[in-house]
């Protein structure tokens, strides 16, 4: 069980490695983005997944200062994407609600790529529906001033949410990921398919770039294919994997 004072000492001592998940174009098998995702290699534990600390990090408000630590470690991999010839991948950070109530987030996040020097165009901000309950005006002026400043808006887990409908017409985001949920079984259920045929067309309407979620098969991706969804992401495409080996997958020009 995890210690608020171990995640304390975890965030001093450089304990934490960004992981990366691949999101796709489902036409052209591009990689177009990659999606963050933050494991701990505790020096007892071994490897510890979010789901683990995140919640910890959230009740602790040190999720402020680890999700700072994030995006620094982003930005440092993204600077070398760019010396690498890379730099039109663009990387998802996850924010929780904690950050997103953080009074002087858009300050922060800015504050951070001035240090690295980094246009903002290649960030993208996901935040689940479930977050973006509270507060709600903050956060919709907040994802203004992001946008206005080149950020991409992306919102995660849809459908999932309590007012999923409600976020989109006052979050104005660029990105729709549809959960999983509705993936799993896009092939042999009815209402799946009808579902996800119909956030399809809503996408299209509202000009948000829908990303299907959870790919794991070749049944699931036909379907995608056929109902002209763009983007997908997946074990089917890639696990979440260590940057070195992202870099390599980079190079071989995919
Ligand atoms: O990587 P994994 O598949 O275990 O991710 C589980 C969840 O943990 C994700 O849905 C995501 O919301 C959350 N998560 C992963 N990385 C981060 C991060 O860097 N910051 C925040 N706030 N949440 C994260
Ligand atoms: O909530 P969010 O979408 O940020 O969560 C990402 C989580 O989903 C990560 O924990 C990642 O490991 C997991 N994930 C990514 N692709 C797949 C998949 O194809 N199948 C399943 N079951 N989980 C996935
Ligand atoms: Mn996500
Ligand atoms: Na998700």
């Amino acid at each position: 069980f995890i210690l608020r004072n171990d995640l304390e000492k975890a965030i001093k001592e450089d304990q934490f490695i960004v992981y990366y998940q691949p999101l796709v174009d489902i036409d052209t098998n591009k990689i177009i983005s990659v999606e963050a995702l933050i494991r701990w290699n505790h020096p007892r534990f071994g490897m510890v997944f979010p789901s683990e600390f995140i919640s910890i990090a959230e009740d602790s408000k040190l999720i402020i200062p680890l999700g700072e630590w994030i995006l620094r470690a982003v930005c440092k991999d993204y600077t070398r994407w760019m010396q690498l010839g890379f730099s039109e991948i663009k990387i998802a950070v996850n924010f929780s609600g904690i950050q997103l109530q953080q009074m002087d987030l858009v300050d922060s996040i800015k504050a951070i790529l001035d240090e690295y020097g980094l246009n903002p165009n290649f960030l993208i901000l996901e935040a689940t529906e479930n977050v973006l309950l509270q507060n709600t005006e903050k956060v919709v002026k907040d994802f203004e001033l992001l946008k206005a400043m080149g950020v991409k808006v992306a919102i995660d887990d849809f459908g999932m949410g309590y007012s999923s409908l409600y976020y989109l017409k006052y979050f104005k985001s660029d990105i729709l990921k549809i959960d999983r949920e509705f993936i799993k079984d896009l092939s042999t259920n009815l209402i799946s398919s009808q579902i996800v045929k119909s956030v399809v067309n809503l996408s299209n309407d509202l000009k948000l770039n829908l990303v299907a979620e959870g790919i794991e098969n070749k049944e699931q991706l036909n379907c995608l294919r056929e109902m002209n969804c763009k983007f997908g992401q997946g074990y089917l495409y890639s696990r979440p994997i260590m940057v070195k080996e992202l870099e390599t997958i980079l190079k071989m020009g995919m």
